[in-house]
């Protein structure tokens, strides 16, 4: 179906080391009947000047390359705070965004983050997951995760804890250990129970699974699926859900997935895995729907409002967790004037459905975005560009959460 996102992440993060060439500082990077490289090398932005030429100009704060980006791109106008606005005219629980521990050195960077007018709620894109604390078996390292929860705490923003269960960044001695069921499950507790433990109390929600599902609604092939067989099934779930209840139970607990904004396969696949959680007792309470789009591309809002209630009656909530919305770069006017509409049509949707309780993007700006890295020549998928300087985009969610 023409509107749903076909790329894979999953293929996409496959294709990564296929880089292609990218243009030097003040060579072409983009145009109408241009056919070359439309990156630029480290350092230097591909900047819009007209419909036939965009240039790779110095990044940063440079005279040359802001003066021109700015009088060539439109910017964001609104003076009014994402997630105040969220809150108050959204009757939302908060507008968030995802970080990384890297970006953490940058001060200006952090000082945006930090704005709780602007995000009320922050999920570590990275420092949480498997790879990441429990490298090897028994021995679970925090740091990175701690470093993300004091700065929201201090701060006073939510935190969504991600992820404990993921096929992808899964650490080695897990995929390769050839451990039999029982043994597989006990490892899954273990991860699941020792991560939600050491966080309990502190977090708002935790993406318990990430990702179960193919595009076609089929059980994503993984260790933990295929724990004791051949065919994948849906059992770790439970074992990782009811883990994480007992760990924090007043964490909520959710499953994440991307390609479930509207109706069709995967989407109808997570309804029924909701159904039969429920209907066999085991803790369930919201459903992330992570939201990796594509401008123009957007399902209309009455397609993604259909949906959300479709969720949301199965007696959980839901949230957009990872919102982001690319582009073919380089950004041009209309390319920015569409991705205001469909942030807008995202966060109304939102808006209009009482059990979708907030919205995040997957960190809020170009600076660090992992669209580039995995979508060669797409990306400008934030709200705030490279410099950190508000889009159209921002206006779109201002407007998406008041009206
Ligand atoms: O943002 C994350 C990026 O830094 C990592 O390299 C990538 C590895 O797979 O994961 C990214 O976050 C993903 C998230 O955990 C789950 N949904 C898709 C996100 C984007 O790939």
């Amino acid at each position: 179906m023409p509107l749903r996102i076909a790329t894979s992440l999953a293929a996409a993060v496959a294709l990564l080391p296929l880089a292609i060439a990218q243009s030097p500082q003040w060579g072409q990077c983009g145009g109408q009947t241009w056919t070359g490289p439309t990156t630029c090398v480290t350092g230097s932005t591909c900047v819009y000047q007209n419909p036939y030429y965009s240039q790779c100009l110095p990044s940063g704060s440079g005279t040359t390359s802001s003066a021109v980006a700015s009088a060539a791109l439109p910017t964001g106008t609104s003076t009014a705070k994402s997630n105040t606005v969220a809150k108050t005219l959204g009757g939302k629980l908060y507008f968030g965004s995802a970080t990384d521990n890297p970006e953490l050195s940058d001060a200006t960077y952090v000082a945006k983050l930090g704005d709780n007018t602007l995000f009320g709620q922050i999920t570590p894109g990275n420092s949480m997951k498997w790879d990441s604390t429990e490298p090897s078996r028994g021995v679970f390292t925090f740091t990175n995760g701690d470093t993300v929860t004091s700065l929201a705490k201090k701060n006073g923003q939510l935190i969504r804890g991600h992820t404990c269960v993921w096929y992808n960044q899964l650490a080695g001695w897990v995929t390769s250990g050839n451990f039999n069921a029982s043994t597989l499950t006990s490892i899954l507790q273990t991860h699941c129970s020792t991560l939600v433990s050491h966080w309990a109390g502190q977090i708002y929600s935790w993406d318990v699974v990430n990702e179960p599902f193919n595009d076609d609604g089929t059980v994503r092939s993984f260790v933990f699926s295929l724990a004791g067989g051949t065919v994948p099934n849906l059992n770790y779930i439970t074992t990782a859900l009811v883990a994480a209840r007992a760990a924090d139970p007043k964490a909520k607990l959710y499953i994440n997935d991307y390609n479930i904004d509207s109706a069709g396969a995967k989407s109808t696949a997570m309804q029924n895995l909701v159904k039969s959680l429920k209907a066999a007792g085991t803790p369930i309470d919201g459903i992330g729907i992570q939201g990796h789009l594509i401008v123009g591309q957007v399902p209309s809002k009455a397609a993604l409002i259909a949906n959300y209630q479709a969720f949301t009656a199965l007696g959980v909530e839901i949230a957009i967790t990872e919102l982001d919305i690319r582009m073919t770069l380089p950004e041009t006017p209309a390319l920015r004037a569409q991705q205001q509409t469909d942030y807008n049509t995202v966060v109304s949707a939102c808006k209009a459905v009482t059990g979708c309780v907030g919205v995040t993007i997957w960190d809020y700006t170009d600076k660090y975005s992992w669209v580039p890295g995995v979508f060669s020549g797409q990306g400008a998928a934030l709200p705030w560009d490279n410099n950190l300087v508000i889009k159209p985009a921002y206006d779109g969610i201002i407007a998406g959460f008041t009206n």
